[in-house]
């Protein structure tokens, strides 16, 4: 079976309010493996670089302030079809609309601070990855 890759940040509210354990837990019980795990403070330069393709929109800025305003905790995550499987757990990008059981249905409720990112694509993943491994 082809594996694939995928990058998942838990962002500083989801850090702050002590739920990395929960989040990291639920893709440990799918069966995906977690082949990196680090927390680092993102500095705007990095910020810049995962939000590239959003430079420019209205939102950058905040996205930017908020992702650099605490803790994060990077994830490497492999397994089969991760990247869909990953995007499914985690739910829609504005929580208000995630489906309860996904991980901003569960953990999030407003788009500025929605829990987690994860890449959305294979060669999207090889470059983020590649930002914070
Ligand atoms: P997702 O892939 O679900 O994380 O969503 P996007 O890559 O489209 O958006 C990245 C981040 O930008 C989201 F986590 C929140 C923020 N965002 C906004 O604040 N407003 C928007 O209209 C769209 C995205």
């Amino acid at each position: 079976m082809e594996m694939q890759k995928s990058l998942v940040l838990i962002k500083p509210d989801a850090v702050g309010r002590g739920l990395r354990g929960e989040i990291i837990s639920r893709f440990e019980k799918r069966g995906l493996t977690i082949k990196g795990l680090r927390q680092l403070d993102v500095d705007t330069a990095l910020a810049s670089r995962l939000y590239d393709i959003h430079e420019g929109k209205p939102f950058f800025n905040d996205l930017v302030a908020f992702i650099t305003s605490g803790p994060i905790v990077a994830l490497h995550v492999e397994g089969p079809e991760v990247i869909k499987v990953i995007r499914k757990m985690v739910g829609a990008t504005n929580p208000a609309e995630a489906e309860p059981g996904t991980i901003r249905g569960d953990y999030a409720l407003v788009i500025d601070a929605n829990a987690v990112h994860a890449s959305d694509a294979p060669e999207r993943a090889e470059y983020e990855l590649s930002l914070f491994f």
